[in-house]
């Protein structure tokens, strides 16, 4: 049989839906998720959650605008066009209804070979953000289930499995470690990333550590700590993430993109003096993401 273009249909360019606010100032969610996948060479269709000013960490008295009332008309028009994706990514979610409509979108676009990932977002250092309640919580519990990979710092996996969130550093032992990476895959996801965890005996370095269930490894990538806070860098590293996967990388190798790309941006921005709260300085490292990863330092956990 000859080779004709209507049965080979290549997807040139993947799609992915990314559930998530917009906000206008600030570098944070889609401001950030957008440029770095369409660096990547990923198509972003957004379904916004809220449409806001400036991001909410640092800023007083910004414009907010709930779009949770809307997301159902987008997700309405999007099945009538049978638009499928290869990738439905959601992060900062504002109340218990968007994360029924997320389960919803996922039900209602979920097909093979596509890539769920679930940013848990719900908190940091031991504490939940401001906006975060008990039933949304219990709620991201339920929506994790339905994930093929997530990406918790230490404080949401704890938060997910019923632990302390306020563990302290030496606590973090090799053996605890695995079994909440292990815990976390039981509720469903495949791969399991948890960010931010403190390496005891080096202060100065913090570690993203990650299992795969399919092939039973746990991956750990460590990076030098930076001691800057930047809003927006969990939608970075995430974002990342998603577009490495996508693009076919492996779980080890998306993970040292990612470290690379967070450590890269810190450091872009650090040196120059300017408000933490305007994010970092995406726009003069984005074209590092076009860039092949020449020193992974992944290793086995
Ligand atoms: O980057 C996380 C994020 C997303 N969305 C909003 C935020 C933040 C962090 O502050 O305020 C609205």
């Amino acid at each position: 049989m000859s080779y004709s273009q209507s049965m080979y249909k290549p997807n040139p360019v993947p799609k992915t839906a990314a559930i998530h606010d917009l906000s206008g100032f600030g570098r944070a969610s889609l401001t950030s998720i957008i440029p770095i996948l369409s660096t990547m060479g990923i198509q972003v269709c957004p379904v916004p959650t809220a449409i806001l000013s400036t991001h909410t960490s640092d800023f007083k008295d910004y414009f907010f605008f709930d779009f949770t009332e809307h997301m159902e008309a987008f997700i309405k028009h999007w099945e009538s066009l049978n638009i499928e994706f290869d990738a439905i990514y959601s992060g900062f979610l504002g109340s218990d209804k968007q994360v029924k409509i997320v389960r919803e979108f996922i039900k209602s676009f979920r097909k093979k070979n596509q890539i769920i990932i679930v940013d848990p977002v719900l908190g940091d250092d031991g504490i939940t953000y401001d906006t975060i309640t008990e039933n949304l919580v219990t709620q991201m519990k339920e929506l994790v289930k339905h994930a093929d990979v997530i990406t918790p710092n230490v404080t949401e996996a704890a938060l997910l499995l019923n632990e302390a969130p306020s563990i302290s550093a030496d606590q973090f032992s090799h053996n605890l470690i695995k079994d909440w990476l292990k815990r976390l895959s039981d509720l469903g996801p495949e791969m399991v990333i948890i960010t931010s965890i403190p390496v005891p005996e080096h202060p100065k370095l913090s570690s993203v550590v990650a299992y795969d269930r399919t092939n039973e490894k746990f991956w750990q990538v460590q990076c030098t700590y930076i001691p800057a806070y930047f809003p927006g860098t969990g939608d970075i590293f995430t974002s990342v993430i998603t577009g490495s996967l996508l693009k076919g990388d492996s779980l080890p190798i998306a993970l040292d993109r990612s470290v690379q790309f967070v450590t890269q941006a810190i450091r872009a921005s650090f040196g120059h003096n300017y408000p933490r709260r305007e994010g970092v300085l995406l726009e003069s490292v984005l074209d590092n993401l076009r860039a092949p990863i020449i020193n992974a330092s992944y290793e086995i956990f």
